[in-house]
């Protein structure tokens, strides 16, 4: 297994790191500072020292503060001066000639045209300032960004593009992500409100007997933002003593890496899983009824529900069983062994990703809380173990601020995931909650920093999307699949190539530009201020200051408030070795420890102050699809669903280990596990037998939404009837731009979709629920040509 030597050992080969790069090149900052040495840099995969030679970025060394580097940041050198970089800017060609009159069908075919950045400034403010006039901010659209950056502080690109587009008035916009919104939403309502509640690890490793890892796949997930403190922590467990089990369709590599117990559970069953055991520790009289008791409410509306005696079907194990896949008896004996064990569970967010998304969690913390064991050091559930530094000691250091997005003056954003109905069906209604949202009338979308074509579901669906406005603008530093389809791309510079302020686990960094923008690319920032500057607004935007007035007004600012270290002045810290390291927390923190002491003086958010098994506010919204308790409702995509029988794999797309999400697929780093240039898909040993597919075979992965090739692997670390396609790899159509075309390398989107979502209660993605065939591909596979220059 990975450790950080043998990490560092495959990072940088032999002597190198000590003799070509002596200790440490001072006075650092500015592009291109240092032309053989360390420079100190912060992404979205953690910080890291770049090399630097003769004025390139050659290598990179950990910090020696990560306690577990990933294997990603060794893509940051090819990341930088990638084959899909944006080297201009890029017009499509119809679009030049016709702008709003242009065929949007033709979105997508690649034929771009290099325009000069005076000219691209130009078009962009023309085209802002024709729809703003003829139709209003509101159709106006800000495309949703979010990977691009959440690591920085000055350069986000979310605030910094929302920034830009309030100053010119504001923009239609969305709420929610597709991370955890259902879970937010619903754990705010009935529960501790943010999902990343975590005890400290410290306290977990000390006092729990055993982890149950549900839905999650921690060593992976936390690899990234953080100096990987939870990814040492979750590794260290595999000889601690603390048993793990692993509840997941596939045995992931959380579970082998700790030689956990795999409980194989078929996809989006959770909740039936979870009501099995309640209904074990119900009849067999293990539930904690004095914390149910004190802590919670509503108890006595649901178990009418686990018993049968509301709706005529008790929840038993063997109930539950035929739904799930596992055995009767290990659904009894798993809640057996949770009520006599002191056990954290700790969830991911994967079920909640799912049809019906909001139910799995509420019923693992119903679980919870008839397990009583919510508020003890070493047990309970935690929602946030498996997300960056999650559980990390808080460090007694403050806050370093970042770029305000202003404020929007449109009201009525839509929920993320109704992206295509929304784009495609101006002034339509869609009920949320108890409230009813109507769609914007969108002619112009810009997008900086997030891509729809991998991280959308049914892609064939935002093809068609992406042909509704008059208008699309994309600023990225690659062509990504969303850069192909637009009208205009504008070239991003990364993050390796500007100025920033880091602050992961206890350290506030110096994030240096390594480079300067590489090819004919710009800051973002730079990109803002000058349309702001045209438009009028450069004052607004910038506040008088450059990247590096930003830097260092949030480190003052931070500097200012700090207790616990005496922060160097700005120009030492930037010019020095650029961290400031503060003292770790006391790592004594226990998750709802005062709420489980005094509920009535720690009161939670939630309309009656106690966990909420069933929800008065949920009840009173009268939701059909979703129930005032934790409740099976059936997916409308899984084994038992209409049209199973032709499409009988029930079809998961985890976060990628070595990518994060699309970023990195364009890099060198993908050899280490694309096969055959391909991404590889996960096959069960059963279904690939009945099929007649081997591993390293191309196979077709379809459905009625989409085909996607990709490469076999065949395993028996997955469920039979399941499949296992990463999210993230590039949408590579065999036909650029047409809708339906054959997908040439495993972009799961294709096969996934995005009506109906969770509910009307959340209206967050489900991403995690989607059925598909698979056969061989008998044909000669085309080639992978997703990170091509497009043709000018
Ligand atoms: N390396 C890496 N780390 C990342 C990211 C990345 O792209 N790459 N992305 C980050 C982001 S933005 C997010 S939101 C988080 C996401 O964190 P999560 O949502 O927790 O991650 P997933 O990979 O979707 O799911 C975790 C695991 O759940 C299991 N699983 C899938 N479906 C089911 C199911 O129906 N039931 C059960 N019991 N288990 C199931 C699979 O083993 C899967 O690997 O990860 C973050 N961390
Ligand atoms: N099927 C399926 N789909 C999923 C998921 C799943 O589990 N399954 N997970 C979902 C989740 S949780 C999430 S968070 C989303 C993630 O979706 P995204 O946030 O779109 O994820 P990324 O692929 O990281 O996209 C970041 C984009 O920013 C660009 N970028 C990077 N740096 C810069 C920069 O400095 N400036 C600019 N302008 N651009 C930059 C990158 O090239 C890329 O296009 O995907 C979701 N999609
Ligand atoms: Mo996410």
């Amino acid at each position: 297994m990975l450790t950080r030597s043998t990490f560092i050992r495959s990072v940088i080969p032999g002597a190198l790191g000590l003799t070509l790069f002596p200790a440490l090149a001072k006075a650092a900052s500015g592009a291109g500072g240092v032309t053989d040495g360390k420079v100190l840099v912060n992404t979205s995969v953690g910080p890291m020292w770049l090399l630097k030679t003769g004025g390139k970025v050659v290598g990179i060394e950990p910090l020696k503060q990560d306690t577990f580097p990933t294997p990603m940041l060794k893509a940051m050198p090819d990341r930088l001066y990638n084959q899909a970089r944006v080297h201009a800017p890029m017009v499509r060609r119809d679009f030049l000639q016709k702008r709003e009159k242009s065929d949007r069908t033709l979105r997508g075919t690649r034929d771009f045209v290099e325009v000069s950045w005076d000219d691209a400034a130009k078009l962009v403010c023309d085209e802002l300032k024709r729809v703003k006039d003829t139709y209003g901010n509101g159709s106006l659209h800000r495309g949703k960004s979010s990977w691009a950056s959440n690591h920085a502080h000055v350069h986000r690109t979310e605030p910094m593009l929302q920034r830009f587009l309030n100053g010119f008035g504001g923009s239609s916009t969305f709420f929610g992500n597709y991370s955890n919104q259902a879970i937010t939403e619903i754990l705010a309502t009935v529960g501790w409100g943010a999902p990343y509640g975590a005890s400290d690890w410290p306290v977990v490793k000390a006092n729990a007997k055993l982890i149950v890892i549900w839905g999650a796949n921690p060593l992976m997930t936390t690899r990234i933002l953080s100096g990987h403190y939870s990814t040492a922590q979750w590794a260290s467990l595999k000889d601690s003593g603390i048993q793990t089990i692993l509840i997941s369709p596939n045995n992931n590599e959380t579970g082998k890496a700790l030689g956990s117990r795999w409980v194989p559970i078929r996809p989006n069953t959770d909740v039936a899983l979870a009501l099995g055991m309640m209904h074990t520790l119900l009849t067999e009289n293990l539930h904690d009824k004095k914390f149910l008791a004190d802590c919670t409410f509503g108890f006595d509306t649901f178990a009418p529900y686990l018993t049968g005696a509301k709706d005529g079907t008790p929840k038993t194990a063997e109930w539950a069983a035929t739904i799930t896949g596992i055995p009767a008896d290990t659904i009894r004996e798993l809640a057996r062994t949770m009520a006599k064990t002191r056990t954290t569970i700790a969830c991911g967010w994967s079920t909640q990703r799912q049809h019906h998304g909001e139910q799995a969690p509420w019923a693992v913390m119903t679980l919870g809380a008839m397990l009583g064991q919510l508020g003890l050091p070493g047990g309970g559930v935690s929602f946030g173990m498996h997300y960056a530094d999650g559980a990390f000691p808080k460090a007694d250091m403050p806050v370093v601020g970042g770029m305000a997005s202003g404020k929007n003056p449109i009201p009525d954003p839509f929920p993320i995931a109704c992206l295509c109905d929304a784009w495609l069906q101006p002034g339509k209604t869609v009920r949320y909650k108890d409230k009813t949202i109507t769609f914007p009338n969108i002619k112009l979308v810009y997008t900086s920093g997030g891509n729809q074509f991998t991280h959308h579901q049914n892609t064939n669906r935002v093809i068609k999307a992406f042909q509704a406005p008059e208008t699309i603008i994309v600023q990225d530093p690659w062509w990504t699949p969303t850069a192909r389809f637009a009208d205009i791309v504008l070239p991003a510079a990364s993050d390796l190539e500007r100025d920033d302020i880091g602050q992961v686990m206890n350290l506030i960094l110096a994030s240096h530009a390594a480079v300067a923008p590489q090819y004919k690319s710009r800051l973002d920032y730079d990109i803002f201020t000058e349309l702001a500057d045209r438009l009028g607004f450069k004052d607004k935007y910038t506040e008088g200051r450059t990247q590096l007035d930003w830097c260092r007004f949030f480190y003052d600012d931070a500097k200012a408030k700090s207790k616990a270290v005496a922060m160097p002045d700005f120009d030492t810290f930037w010019a020095g070795e650029g961290i400031v390291e503060f003292p770790m927390g006391k790592g004594t923190f226990v998750h709802l420890a005062d709420y489980r002491k005094d509920p009535l003086l720690n009161p939670l958010g939630t309309s009656t102050g106690l966990i909420e098994i069933t929800s008065p506010t949920v009840a009173k919204m009268k939701l059909d699809d979703c129930p005032a308790h934790p409740t099976w409702l059936e997916p409308v995509e899984w084994k038992g669903s209409k049209h199973a029988d032709k499409y009988p794999l029930q079809l998961i797309s985890p976060h990628p280990n070595d990518r994060l999400h699309s970023q990195l697929d364009n890099t060198d780093i993908r050899k280490a596990y694309k096969i055959d240039g391909r991404e590889p898909v996960e096959i069960n040993s059963d279904d690939a037998a009945a099929r007649g597919i081997k591993s390293g075979d191309v196979v077709r992965l379809f459905n009625d939404r989409g085909q996607v090739l990709a490469a076999a692997i065949v395993t028996a670390d997955l469920m039979p009837g399941t499949i296992c396609l990463h999210e993230g790899a590039w949408y590579d159509p065999e036909t650029p731009g047409k809708i339906g075309a054959l997908d040439k390398q495993g972009a799961v989107n294709v096969l996934t979709l995005d009506n109906p979502l969770t509910s009307t209660f959340a209206q967050a993605t489900i991403a995690g629920t989607a059925i598909c065939q698979v056969e061989k591909y008998g044909k000669p596979a085309p080639a992978v040509t997703a990170y091509d220059q497009p043709a000018s």
